[in-house]
């Protein structure tokens, strides 16, 4: 039925359609940057025109500024199919068939930015020589923004399918000064005046180090869009979701994440993007505090030491499956443990503790407190009856009744139970000197 309509249609509207004669300019805007070719097409449609019945000849002509009016380049008897030209073209290409005539120009520069006009001249029953006219503009952009430059630049230096390794700095906004080390592959989608595209992967790195990232992919367009709302569109993709992908030349770097969380990233660490939620270097914070600061986070990121806080873990860890990796030192020697599929639950369900299989070389000292919930000294809950864990061992824990390992108890302390306990390697009386807890998306 539809093809029945269709046809229908196509028999309905044929005659309806109108033989025109057609003038093509490809692209309307040139370039002294972009425009390797400039094609120009004259053509009639349905090989006639109103009022003609014999066409004679098709010619292109081209405005000329100083004698205010056309000149022909090019014209075609279309009886003998005799084509004169009357310009020579340092670099162009003529193609003339059936009723078209075309013009290529390679390289073309201001000059040949002008109106040009198609001419069709033939005859009717009643008149001889009876003209008909199309014309159309081709205009001319010089202004080339530092930017398009760095594009075309990069555009040359590229290898079409592969984008070059070939370092490109992106100068000319001083916010940003992005270098784009070219790692993909490219694709220009569409060259000249028409919106550019260029698809990579990179890193980009700027003033503002930690927003140094991998992007995968990238769109530039100029054109309709100006250099400003480029580099937003830029500066918003510079923004991480989260520590996976921060490359950085410091091991441990403040990031600001795209939900407006503020994170340590370990860049390092087993091949780096890491989150640090619990770090203590130094014992310039105190560690014994209260649900609602546990809660929320405390500490200083320029003094190195902090908790991010439980909401924020939970946050964190609610979507995606991440590992826990827990650095210590202790006598300036490096332990760690790994822990698999880690999440702690909502503030409801008391910041329950979950984590999977152990990995490491230091014992797997947390594995006693799964599925326990989280205690201060004003709220507990832990399974010790008749005593708050925290309160006893001078931390802040899952603690269970009470602990093997306890990392937010007194900096340094050889109090039994009350310092930073991580039974394998300080037994519940000694301290280790350094302790980063850290969380890592998978894959
Ligand atoms: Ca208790």
């Amino acid at each position: 039925m539809a093809f029945l309509l269709s046809l229908l249609l196509g028999v309905y509207l044929a005659p309806l359609a109108l033989s025109d004669l057609i003038i093509n300019v490809q692209p309307e805007v040139i370039s002294p940057v972009f425009t390797s070719q400039l094609m120009i097409n004259c053509s009639v449609t349905n090989n006639q025109v109103p009022n003609i019945d014999v066409i004679k000849s098709v010619s292109l002509s081209r405005f000329n500024e100083t004698i205010k009016d056309f000149y022909v380049l090019l014209s075609l008897d279309t009886q003998t199919f005799n084509l004169q030209q009357f310009v020579q073209f340092r670099h162009a290409q003529v193609s003339f068939g059936n009723l078209f005539l075309s013009l290529t120009v390679y390289n073309p520069v201001q000059s040949d930015a002008q109106t040009y006009r198609c001419n069709v001249d033939g005859d009717n029953s009643v008149q001889k020589n009876v003209p008909m006219k199309a014309k159309k503009e081709v205009r001319y952009e010089p202004n080339v923004t530092a930017l398009i430059q760095e594009i075309t630049r990069l555009k040359i230096s590229e290898d079409i399918e592969k984008c070059s390794s070939k370092n490109v700095e992106l100068s000319g906004y001083n916010n940003i000064r992005s270098k784009l080390h070219f790692v993909g592959s490219s694709e220009i989608v569409k060259e000249l005046i028409e919106p550019l595209t260029v698809k990579c992967s990179f890193l980009a790195s700027n003033d503002r180090p930690y927003e140094d990232s991998v992007l995968q992919s990238m769109y530039i367009l100029h054109g309709k869009t100006n250099y400003t709302s480029l580099l937003q569109e830029f500066q918003k993709t510079l923004i991480p979701e989260s520590c996976r992908g921060i490359i950085h030349k410091k091991e441990r770097v403040e990031v600001t994440l795209a939900s407006g969380l503020k994170v340590m990233c370990d860049t390092k660490t087993d091949g780096g993007g890491w989150i640090i939620f619990q770090r203590r270097i130094n014992g310039k914070v105190d560690f014994y505090r209260g649900w609602k600061e546990y809660r929320d986070g405390f500490g200083d990121y320029n003094i190195g030491e902090f908790y991010l806080g439980n909401e924020n873990i939970f946050s964190l860890t609610s979507t995606g499956q991440y590992d826990l990796r827990i650095d210590l030192e202790l006598n300036n020697k490096k332990y760690f443990a790994q822990y698999e599929n880690f999440k702690i639950l909502s503030e409801t369900e008391k910041y329950k503790l979950q984590i999977g299989d152990y990995s490491g070389n230091v014992g797997y000292e947390l594995s006693y407190h799964n599925n326990m919930f989280f205690t201060t000294f004003d709220r507990d809950n832990d399974v010790h009856s008749g005593t708050n864990c925290a309160e006893r061992c001078s931390g802040a824990w899952w603690y269970r009744s009470c602990h093997s390992s306890n990392l937010n108890g007194l900096w340094g302390s050889t109090s039994f139970y009350k310092g930073m306990n991580w039974y394998e390697l300080t037994e519940w009386s000694n301290s280790v000197s350094f302790s980063e807890m850290k969380i890592r998306e998978r894959k």
